[in-house]
């Protein structure tokens, strides 16, 4: 059967090509759909499934644009797996898929920028999923943004997008899907299967403890579930062997959400660069002073304690402070996070790991920013065995399910509420 996914994923291959025309808007219409940085299966699925909702029959396709290198795919093993056996069936490749170093996007704009006087308005439409403001290096999209599907706070960007849809849901696909829901009810079974994979990832297979799970994705989730072609109950199922072997043929949520679940959870072997560059975001902020700051975050899927036993303290500092003159950052955040066994039960429970390192030139705002994180109700203790300097700072977070989304939130109101101050405004304070 060729349905408008297969059909569309087959013109997944020729879009690159295009891109590198040199003249992309001899042919009309462009539209990109770009992913955010961190490259998550939620952001790549999404961008993916929004071009495809987005492109009517008979039009060129939209192109779904992955905000990460080619290279990088090799950190994401559960996109990988997902992306390249759905991609397969439908009788395409991951081969075929845009990222964002396969072309040379700014060349892309700027053409559009000088047509824009005497080619029709709107020829270029760039959509944003899986986040709401264009990254720190892409600001330059913001004029050409069209349309927003994303589940973060609100950053107040790109007000003029025609389509702006924001929901603080578990998973942006579940979004996603609902915009497909609403123009068709029956959907490939490939697409059901794509689609359904990250929102189970995000919600933790909707468990109520992981708290992610909204209305919205448990709808999702029910309109996909008797659409995917499940595997079949069968004796040899049950034969241990075959947890080995990796497969997407699975019977059932549980299964499906576990086995991304193990592939996405695979980064003891990564270096420490590599932990930090596998799930990364980076954003400006300005403080009171009108002073900008290049805000990194990433997030690792690994506990501190163990990546200490691994590589030691100094080891990681040192990752992380390359990391932050490689970015050109002023504060740099590593979010740990993962199951880890409670010396007190011998069970295992999440948690997460805070490490707030500043550049040398921000040494002397690093008291009060930490002051103010700590004042935060992310719920920031000392983390124990560690030792804090000037410019770094180990925390357990005690608020465990205060991830990435709702942490960068909280650190961008507290350097935008910090100032420089002077020795000189100290001798004022002093004399009232
Ligand atoms: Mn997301």
């Amino acid at each position: 059967m060729t349905t408008g996914f297969s059909l569309f994923v087959k013109s997944l291959a020729a879009n690159t090509a295009r891109l590198n025309s040199g003249n992309p808007s001899s042919v009309g219409k462009l539209t990109l759909v770009l992913g955010n940085e961190s490259a998550d299966l939620d952001s790549m699925v999404s961008s993916i499934s929004l071009a495809y909702t987005l492109t009517q029959p008979g039009e060129i396709p939209a192109i779904p644009v992955i905000n990460t290198n080619r290279t990088d795919m090799a950190l994401r093993p559960d996109c990988n797996f997902l992306l390249s056996t759905t991609l397969q069936t439908s009788g395409a490749s991951i081969q075929d898929l845009t990222f964002i170093d396969d072309f040379d996007l700014p060349s892309v704009i700027r053409h559009y920028e000088a047509a824009e006087n005497y080619v029709v308005p709107g020829e270029l439409e760039i959509w944003l999923a899986d986040h709401n403001a264009p990254a720190s290096r892409q600001r330059y999209l913001e004029p050409f943004v069209k349309g927003i599907v994303d589940h973060h706070v609100d950053e107040g960007r790109c007000l003029m997008a025609k389509t702006r849809i924001i929901d603080m849901v578990g998973s942006c696909t579940s979004l996603v899907g609902e915009m497909i829901r609403d123009k068709e009810e029956h959907i490939d079974p490939v697409l059901a299967k794509m689609i359904l994979a990250p929102i189970l990832l995000d919600t933790a297979d909707l468990s109520p403890a992981a708290m992610k799970a909204t209305d919205k994705d448990r709808a999702c989730v029910s309109w996909l579930f008797p659409q995917v072609q499940w595997a079949e109950m069968s004796a040899s199922s049950n034969n241990k062997d075959t947890d080995e072997i990796l497969t997407l043929d699975v019977q059932n949520t549980t299964e499906l959400f576990k086995t991304l679940d193990k592939l996405k959870g695979q980064v003891s072997h990564l270096s420490s660069r590599d932990l930090l560059r596998k799930d990364y975001k980076q954003w400006q902020v300005v403080d009171l002073s009108g002073s900008t700051w290049n805000v990194g975050i990433s997030s690792v899927g690994y506990r501190l304690r163990k990546w200490i036993k691994r590589d030691g303290q100094a080891a990681i500092v040192d990752a992380v402070d390359r990391w932050i003159k490689e970015q050109g950052l002023d504060i740099a955040l590593v979010m740990a996070h993962g199951k880890a066994k409670d010396k007190k039960h011998g069970v295992k429970v999440y948690g997460r790991d805070l490490v707030v390192v500043f550049s040398k030139d921000r040494k002397n705002r690093s008291q009060s920013i930490a002051d103010g994180l700590a004042k935060s109700d992310l719920n920031l203790v000392p983390f124990v065995g560690t030792q804090d300097t000037e410019m770094i700072r180990f925390y357990s977070q005690l608020k465990t399910e205060a991830s990435r989304k709702q942490v960068f939130p909280v650190v961008k109101q507290v350097i935008e509420s910090d100032r420089q101050v002077n020795i000189d405004d100290e001798k004022v304070q002093y004399k009232d």
